[in-house]
């Protein structure tokens, strides 16, 4: 048995100094250099990443996504050549609008059989190598290109990992030439651990700025939508908007948990109508947070915290901020709050929190006897089935959202009490929310992970290589899927433009009906049990056995019919 040191072992060996945790991968010929080089990482019981095998790209993607939705850490995805890396494509693009640090990977022959010193598998002159994949995700990803010599391979791979974390975090691609990976590698001196990527924040001055337009406000809100997406950043807003007694609302991009829905000063999300006569409007995490973007939400100033607020991948976007704070999220609220406590009157703090208090009690009651009332009346929709996760589910439970026209009913009625409760893709790309809940239970084995999902949008994924992974890796998630027999988004949308029209007056609908399957019965093959629930009862019932079902391993899925 030959003991190969080549670039293989280069490019597990640069996973290891950047502390990358998983290989995600759907498989390659070009990956045999890693595979060689994993297989003796663990003949030879040395630390570093495990192999995760996936039967598609599309999940291994979204996989990671997940599995960094929570840690926050960069992982390594490997896929095949041009094909694999578009087949990940979509799930690539939106790592980048959601800002999510990854390393992805494909390789190529780049001597095609030319070189009589080099035998190459005759596959890759054909068509299989793309003649620099790069150009192939270019476009959508934070930085893309390809290793050019052997010697560089080891420093590329960490380059890539650094770089991936660093702000704006997103994707970074690397095409591998096969055949540096095949050449002989040598440590070129000492390699070190990788030190994690600091966190940025904005200047003192413009700091103290800040806490003295809120030391002069009368009326500031709070308004935040993916702050929530460190961790970090959630007890960080908490002790800010307590600080100085503000409200926070959810905005209307909200996917992220990003303050607590049972805090006093938590006023809801959408509940734009308390900007009407807010004097300053702290926007924490906010990418297109006013609609129609032409109107200004508020007279009051409005000053704009994140780490880069404009979002190259947006192709229109208007904060109407008239100051910025630019740097991490949670450092610069932590930087901020102990600013807040000199500037601020007592009494004038402790009259605006009895205030906001009293108003969040109101909109939270209004919600609870929706939700009540759902529940009562006894059939299925978001109200009832948010009364049932309040019914049912732990605190810590992650929920991972995949539906369409039932996330805002949704959403504004789920427990976020904790930080990382809920996590929704950017983009509206459907076919990723199995491999996401999947990447979360990964990375949080003890929590319970519940995806919600459309009828329409599940069909989107591939679902045989979702419930394959759940089974081999052992990531035991609750699957709901909405299921209202259409593409009720469709449908609308249709209407909307056309609300005197054919369709809207006749049963010639195009493009909306689903003969789908009996959803409860997909995980068959794969020791996942389902249910089909038309009613409330049915539905918390199903819920409970779920959470039992899955702490015993087994993913499980609810077929939730909804009349709309
Ligand atoms: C990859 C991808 N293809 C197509 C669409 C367009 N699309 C947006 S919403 C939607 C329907 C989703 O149906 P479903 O999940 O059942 O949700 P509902 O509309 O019923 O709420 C489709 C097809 C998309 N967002 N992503
Ligand atoms: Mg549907």
């Amino acid at each position: 048995m030959k003991n190969y040191q080549d670039g293989g072992e280069a490019i597990v060996e640069a996973f290891r100094n950047l502390g990358i945790k998983y290989v995600i991968s759907s498989p390659g010929s070009e990956w045999s250099p890693v595979w060689e080089a994993l297989a003796r990482q663990k003949h030879e019981k040395n630390h570093g990443p495990d192999y995760i095998q996936c039967w598609h790209e599309a999940l291994a993607v979204a996989m990671a996504t997940g599995y960094t939705w929570i840690t926050g850490q960069a992982q390594a995805v490997l896929v095949h050549a041009g094909v694999g890396l578009l087949q990940g494509a979509m799930g690539i693009r939106c790592a980048m609008q959601a800002e999510v640090p990854m390393l992805v990977m494909s390789g190529e022959s780049i001597t095609l059989g030319a070189d009589p010193g080099l035998d190459i598998e005759p596959q890759w002159y054909g068509g299989v190598s793309p003649g620099g994949a790069d150009k192939l995700v270019a476009p959508f990803v934070k930085w893309a290109s390809h290793v050019p010599s052997a010697p560089t391979l080891y420093q590329c791979v960490i380059r890539a990992g650094e770089m991936a974390q660093r702000a704006p975090q997103g994707p970074i691609y690397l095409d591998v030439p096969l055949e540096h990976m095949l050449e002989d590698w040598e440590p070129a001196g000492a390699l070190r651990p990788v030190p994690p990527a600091p966190r940025t924040q904005a200047a003192l001055a413009e700091l103290e700025a800040l806490a003295a337009d809120i030391a002069a406000a009368k009326n500031p809100v709070i308004v935040t939508d993916h702050s929530g997406r460190d961790a970090a950043a959630f007890p960080a807003l908490v002790a800010f908007a307590e600080a100085a007694a503000i409200p926070v609302i959810g905005g209307r991009g909200t996917s992220y948990a990003n303050f607590p829905t049972d805090h006093e000063l938590w006023q809801g999300i959408d509940a734009y109508g308390h900007l009407a006569d807010a004097d300053l409007v702290i926007l924490v995490g906010g990418r297109t947070p006013w609609y129609p973007p032409k109107q200004r939400p508020s007279p009051g100033r409005i000053v704009a915290i994140g780490d880069h607020p404009h979002k190259e991948w947006l192709i229109y976007q208007d904060l109407h901020a008239d100051a910025y704070l630019e740097g991490d999220i949670a450092a610069t609220l932590a930087a901020l709050t102990p600013m807040l406590q000199a500037g601020i009157d007592a009494n004038a703090k402790a009259a605006r929190r009895a205030k906001w208090a009293g108003e969040s009690a109101k909109a939270m009651n209004a919600l609870q006897g929706e939700r009540d009332a759902a529940a009562a009346e006894g059939g299925l929709g978001p109200a009832s089935i948010a009364a049932a996760m309040h019914a049912v589910m732990p605190a810590e439970t992650i929920y991972v959202d995949e539906t369409i026209t039932h996330f805002p009913p949704l959403r504004k009625h789920l427990p976020m009490t904790a930080p990382q409760t809920l996590f929704r893709h950017t983009g509206g790309a459907l076919g990723q929310g199995l491999g996401l809940a999947l990447g979360v239970k990964l990375a949080a084995p003890e929590r319970p992970v519940v995806l919600f999902i459309g009828d329409g949008g599940l069909l989107y994924n591939p679902v045989l290589p979702a419930f394959g992974a759940s089974r081999e890796h052992n990531l035991p998630i609750i699957v709901v899927v909405m299921n209202n027999g259409h593409y009720k988004a469709m449908r609308q949308g249709h209407v909307h433009h056309y609300p005197d029209g054919m369709v809207a007056a006749t049963e010639l609908t195009m493009g909306i009906e689903i003969q789908g399957p009996d959803y409860e019965q997909l995980g068959s093959h794969f020791g996942i049990s389902g249910v089909r629930a038309e009613t409330y009862g049915a539905f918390k019932a199903a819920l409970e056995n779920a959470l039992q079902e899955t702490s015993g391993g087994a993913t499980v899925i609810i077929n939730a019919i909804l009349p709309d």
